[in-house]
């Protein structure tokens, strides 16, 4: 396995120096934007900042923030910083309720997008040995157009194969010989089982040695379970939309958090209800800046993430800022009975507990003007046949109860349920299903 830097010259550069470039090139993005698109130019007028204010990263502060809202009020070219004649792509997201929000790129953002995707692959040793099958959906959703380009670009042999079709893709797999797989961490869990009930041994039948995955929030019990299951090296990739796709941060193979790529981005923590800065090494809303963007720039876009970034030196040798797991969005977050309860901090308990496997959904209700939480559970096939007896069930559904109890502080109701009878996702898994908002 060859795991190398992609670029040394930046991911390694010294973080002095390159605060210098980050000032610079965000001095030039803020100029660009200023001169070029009216909504932005409207809002620091507003403020009173002009782009000469801005000439290092600490003058980043004076800016506005932006929002998702933005996107949408602008909907579809007016954030667009180029004549459309130069957008030569449009990417969109996964689509929520409303407009969707799309991002317009250029020649030269897509060539930065692509070298973004193909340190992360480079991270994990990918390189033009290697089959990579792309299972992250094709189309406006960045995660197969931006995983195929940095699978291309590192030479490897691709897989186009988008989401879907499970059957199909482990036919491929086997016959292709695939090496490396990039779809989304729920998907893998899925994989991994699809591949034990087909028979099929990890290492012999299938030759898969790294995964490359990200789209929703996952956590490190997680990643031991696919692991363990698929036999692979299974590695995070973090991005948005409105940055650029996967690739604005990924892991290396120290597993300690993704390496923000720092030379074409500026990231931030702030407190999502002041909006101030925080330091590194506290939790906080994730806020980004792209300072290489000419398509559709983004200043201060407040992603709603909720992350903690990390400054420490990294023993890979690269020497930028990571940022730790998503823990949950300021958005998605759900509050149950006055308490904030994050999808991940309940998975956390699942797959810690014997029988229970990571497929799960939580059902949020209002039963006489009170919150319920229910989080229905899938078991494992063998704890399922063993558990013949309703006490047994019983017992497990408790001891789930009490672990969820001690990490989030509120009593759900448990219910287990048979192997597979969850509905299982081949893109983003969702793991909530709000009746209080029908
Ligand atoms: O999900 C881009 C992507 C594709 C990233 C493939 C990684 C792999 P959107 O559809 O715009 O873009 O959704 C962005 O997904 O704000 C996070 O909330 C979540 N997200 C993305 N990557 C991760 C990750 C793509 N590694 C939103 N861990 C982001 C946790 C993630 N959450």
């Amino acid at each position: 396995m060859n795991q190398r830097i992609y670029n040394p010259e930046m991911e390694c550069m010294d973080p002095e120096e390159r605060r210098i470039l980050q000032g610079k090139r965000l001095h030039e993005t803020v100029v660009h934007e200023y001169e070029n698109v009216p909504f932005y130019r409207e809002r620091m007028d507003a403020r009173g900042v002009t782009p000469d204010d801005i000439q290092t990263v600490e003058d980043i502060e004076k800016l506005p923030f932006m929002q998702k809202t933005d996107l949408r009020d602008t909907f579809p070219f007016g954030l667009f910083a180029v004549p459309n004649d130069q957008i030569v792509r449009i990417q969109g997201s996964s689509g929520t309720t409303g407009k969707p929000i799309v991002s317009g790129y250029t020649e030269g953002d897509i060539e930065v997008w692509t070298e973004m995707v193909s340190r992360a692959l480079a991270a994990a040793g990918a390189d033009k040995d290697d089959v990579i099958q792309v299972c992250y959906g094709y189309g406006l959703f960045t995660g197969g157009l931006g995983a195929h380009q940095g699978a291309t670009n590192v030479g490897a042999m691709v897989l186009p194969m988008s989401s879907g079709n499970t059957q199909r893709q482990l036919m491929m797999m086997q016959e292709l010989g695939t090496t490396i797989l990039c779809c989304t961490p729920s998907y893998a869990a899925y994989l991994g089982e699809s591949i034990r009930d087909a028979g099929l041994v990890p290492g012999k039948d299938i030759k898969l040695r790294a995964g490359i995955f990200g789209a929703e929030p996952w956590t490190e019990e997680m990643r031991r379970h696919i692991e363990e299951s698929l036999g692979i090296d299974a590695r995070d990739i973090y991005g948005l939309t409105e940055i650029a796709g996967p690739g604005v941060a990924f892991e290396c193979e120290c597993k300690n958090g993704s390496h923000v790529n720092e030379d074409h981005v500026i990231a931030e923590i702030i407190d999502p209800v002041t909006g101030k800065q925080l330091p590194y090494g506290t939790p906080g809303e994730l806020v980004f800046t792209t300072i290489t963007k000419k398509g559709m720039p983004m200043l201060r876009y407040r992603t709603h993430d909720i992350c903690t970034l990390h400054n420490e030196k990294c023993v890979c040798g690269r020497t930028t800022i990571r940022m730790g797991r998503i823990t949950g969005r300021t958005d998605d977050m759900i509050v149950v009975r006055g308490v904030n309860v994050f999808p991940s901090q309940i998975e956390t308990v699942l797959v810690k507990t014997p029988g229970a496997s990571p497929h799960y959904l939580l059902i949020v209700d209002r039963v006489n003007n009170s919150d319920t939480l229910e989080v229905k559970v899938e078991m494992t096939g063998e704890v399922f046949r063993a558990t013949d007896s309703l006490g047994e069930m019983q017992r497990l559904q408790k001891h789930i109860q009490s672990q969820i109890k001690s990490v989030v502080g509120i009593m759900t109701k448990v219910t287990i349920v048979p192997p597979k009878t969850l509905p299982r996702s081949e893109g983003k898994a969702k793991r909530v299903q709000d009746n209080r908002k029908l």
